[in-house]
């Protein structure tokens, strides 16, 4: 299907058991991204993971702000940010990947949101925009210049997280098959047209 080379690498994103059936921020039908990142990451020499990892007082929790609901959004002194469920805290169950992926080939994973104050859907920068998390040197300190994209959620992680790595100079391809969105408000077709128009290639 896909011509895979030595200078590229599979980004999987956020496939965590809250994002999946049962957790805190299920992503509908997030479990079926399991079998195509199976399969397409016997393919790949590079394979990092993100995992989020936030503290238990996270500023994207809703349960931190007097009369707010998941799903509202505050501003923030970096800008909006949409208020989540209890998601992801570090160390706890929900944080851990779901148990069928095959993490022990990745050779990377990089946590993210691990700061109270700022939250970070992209693998490459936190929600500032600015704040790196250091994937990029990673990755360009091992000539990668393509990066294949696929995970949980479509319209948040891996959208942020594929138009970072066009910024960042790497070619992105986003595996359409391997990813779920959680749609909040048209969030879902607006993350693809936005993708495309910015060089993401969907496949
Ligand atoms: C995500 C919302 C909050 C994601 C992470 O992985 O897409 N979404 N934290
Ligand atoms: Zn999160």
């Amino acid at each position: 299907m896909m011509d895979i080379r030595q200078t590229d690498a599979l980004i999987v994103i956020d496939v965590q058991n809250d994002f999946c059936a049962g957790g805190a921020l299920a992503v509908p039908d997030g479990d079926a991204v399991v079998r195509p990142i199976l399969e397409l990451q016997s393919k790949f020499n590079t394979v990092v993971y993100t995992q989020d990892w936030h503290p238990s007082d996270h500023s994207s929790f809703a349960s931190q702000y007097e009369g707010k609901n998941p799903l509202e959004t505050i501003e923030l002194p970096y800008g909006t940010q949409v208020l989540w469920p209890d998601h992801c805290v570090s160390g706890g169950h929900g944080a851990e990947f779901h148990k069928d992926l095959d993490v022990n080939a990745a050779q990377m994973i990089i946590r993210k949101g691990f700061r109270s104050a700022i939250d970070s859907y992209s693998a490459f920068f936190e929600n500032d925009q600015v704040t790196p998390t250091g994937l990029e040197g990673y990755l360009k300190s091992r000539n990668i210049d393509r990066v294949f994209l696929c995970g949980l959620a479509t319209d948040f992680c891996v959208y942020y997280s594929a138009i970072d790595a066009v910024k960042s100079g790497f070619q992105a391809v986003l595996i359409s098959d391997a990813c779920r969105g959680i749609d909040l408000g048209g969030s879902l077709s607006a993350a693809l047209e936005d993708m495309k128009a910015k060089g993401v290639e969907i496949k």
